[in-house]
């Protein structure tokens, strides 16, 4: 039987067939970048009151090419790039079969992309990435939005085939853990895409082709957001394997407890998908006993992440101790602050120490009520987001990108990836910071600023809208920065080997047990929680509601 340790030892490089199926889906992550960063900065400017949107361009269209962009198409893009790589690494190359399905999911999600953007663009969807009904796109943008799903299915299903072979390979082992924690990613993806899957095909699509002239906007919202958080924890998942597993090897340590991070992310599977009434709660239609309920659940999906601050902050102790780290704190002086595969990734684990606040803050059922549809909400997404999850790809990047096409990060690059990280951390500071302070002022969220120019309170807010500005204009220096990087390790950067790092389990670790992995007790679990927490109220929206009703819920 092999040791975990000779398991990380069986591969060691991405084939460079798979790694360049992984590049493609990279490419478009960072062209979203760059297209939906420009919008963000465009947007920050129009709310400054200084700037007027050229040629007749809307704000709602800008803001739905940076959501879009940026919340669907960057991060959906890179997580199944790095998932293909980590999945070659660690369970070894994929078939020629497995290959070409992802080939195929990448084709079919990237032809809905270009549909959806181009409908966008034609101002035909402005609708937010949201897309909550009764706002109404063209058609085109829904079935755009639908092949994208479809075909990260697809994808899904080749890295799920790669894993049930190994396992097939390697009968009673534990599979390695980065392969794993791929799996828990792909299956939140997929239970959760469900939904909103369902609420375009039989809702969407048909009503804005006219077949129907009507559209439950309850059961839409409640269909979205069935999907819309767990799509945050599959945001933030890949993050986390760069921190439970590739971290400890860049700074010389050891995974901590391999048993504990497979738990944590069992438990997201769990938790992360039965929750999404606490985007709702302020919304009527929903037994306040439900919102209750999820809300009791959300503070359930806290606890993986406690359970990942705890470890990883065991893991920089001991590797600081190791280097000769005295004192309560003086272990953190021999952590590699220079090496910016360390250093991005750890800024975003900072931040996400007062982005998870917010986020318990948020779910906290009547402190709801002040934040909601406030920009603070705009704050805390771009906190978690665009700084724990976003600064962790690009300090990912720094490895993956040279390891996957041959190149080495110099020296220059290095430095210029901390500066890179310093001014996002900067310009995020200003920009999130206001808006959560003007948002607790009672400033709305996706307001273009002419809907209150005018109203006395707009005053006290300006001060907060330039700060955005400037933040946001920070950021967008950031954007440049980043993509000079990316450029260069893609095209310039000198050849050479990079390594892909994948950490080994310390000694010291209790062995992980097998139910760990025990799809059939986990998957149980999961769907017995998601009909406990939706069956009822879903079926009172639809008893409620039904078609041709005069009610509230209708449109
Ligand atoms: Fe959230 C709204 C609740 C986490 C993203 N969230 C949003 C929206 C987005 C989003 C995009 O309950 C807006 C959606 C929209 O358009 O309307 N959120 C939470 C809670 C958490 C949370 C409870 N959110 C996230 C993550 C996101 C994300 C992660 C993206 C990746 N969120 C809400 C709620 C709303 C909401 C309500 C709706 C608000 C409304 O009314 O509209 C939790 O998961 C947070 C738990 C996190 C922690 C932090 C643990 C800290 C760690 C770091 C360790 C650091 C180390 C470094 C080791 C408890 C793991 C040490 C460094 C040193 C310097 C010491």
């Amino acid at each position: 039987m092999t040791t975990i340790k000779e398991k990380a030892k069986e591969f060691t490089k991405v084939d460079r067939r798979d790694g360049k199926l992984a590049l493609a889906h990279i490419y478009v992550a960072f062209i979203a970048l760059f297209i939906g960063g420009l919008c963000g900065l465009l947007q920050v400017l129009v709310r400054s009151g200084k700037f007027t949107l050229p040629w007749g361009i809307g704000y709602y269209q800008v803001l739905t090419v940076h959501g879009v962009l940026l919340g669907l198409i960057l991060t959906t893009y890179f997580i199944l790039g790095f998932q293909i790589a980590a999945m070659s690494r660690t369970s070894g190359t994929f078939t020629n079969k497995q290959r070409s399905l992802g080939w195929i999911g990448f084709w079919i999600m990237t032809t809905g992309t270009i549909a959806a953007a181009t409908m966008v663009l034609l101002n035909e969807a402005s609708v937010l990435y949201t897309f909550y009904a009764p706002l109404q796109a063209h058609w085109i943008f829904y079935v755009g939005m639908a092949l994208v799903v479809v075909g990260s299915w697809i994808v899904g299903l080749a890295k799920i085939m790669k894993y049930r072979e190994w396992r097939k390979v390697h009968p009673g082992e534990s599979s390695p853990l980065l392969s794993f924690m791929v799996i828990v990613n792909m299956a939140m993806w997929i239970i959760c895409s469900l939904g909103v899957a369902v609420e375009v095909v039989f809702q969407l699509i048909p009503w804005s082709l006219g077949w129907v002239d009507k559209v439950d906007v309850l059961l839409s919202r409640t269909l979205f957001w069935y999907f819309g958080h767990p799509l945050v924890y599959f945001w933030l998942l890949p993050a986390y394997m760069v921190w439970y597993v590739v971290i400890p090897k860049i700074i010389g340590g050891k995974i901590f407890s391999d048993a504990l991070a497979r738990l944590s992310f069992m438990l997201f599977l769990l938790f992360s998908i039965p929750v999404g009434f606490h985007h709702q709660l302020t919304e009527p239609g929903i037994e306040s006993f439900w919102k209750f309920l999820q809300v009791v659940l959300t503070m359930m999906v806290v606890i993986p992440s406690l359970l990942t601050a705890f470890s990883m902050f065991a893991t920089f102790e001991l590797r600081g101790r190791q280097l000769g780290g005295k004192g309560l704190f003086g272990w953190v002086k021999k952590l590699p602050w220079k090496d910016a595969r360390f250093a991005v990734p750890f800024i975003g684990m900072a931040a996400f120490i007062p982005a998870g606040a917010g986020g318990i803050i948020n779910a906290s059922h009547q402190m709801n009520q002040l934040i909601h549809n406030t920009i603070w909400v705009t704050g805390h997404f771009h906190l978690t987001v665009a700084t724990t999850v976003v600064l962790t790809f690009f300090g990912a990047s720094y490895w993956l990108l040279p390891h996957l096409t041959g190149r080495v990060l110099t020296k220059q690059m290095n430095k210029l990836a901390i500066i890179q990280a310093i001014v996002w951390t900067v310009g995020m500071s200003i920009m999130s910071g206001a808006m959560h302070i003007v948002g607790l002022m009672g400033a709305p969220r996706r307001s273009d600023f002419s809907t209150y120019g005018g109203a006395e309170q707009a005053t006290d807010w300006i001060p907060y809208q330039i700060a955005q500005a400037v933040g946001g204009t920070i950021l967008f220096v950031g954007i440049i920065l980043i993509l000079y990087i990316v450029v260069n390790l893609l095209f310039f950067a000198p050849k050479g080997e990079t390594e892909f790092p994948v950490g080994e389990v310390s000694e010291n670790a209790e062995k992980t047990p097998m139910w760990l992995e025990n799809w059939k007790i986990w998957l149980t679990i999961c769907i017995a929680l998601i009909l406990f927490a939706y069956t009822v109220p879903v079926i009172d929206m639809i008893q409620n509601a039904p078609p041709g009703s005069k009610g509230y819920k209708f449109w």
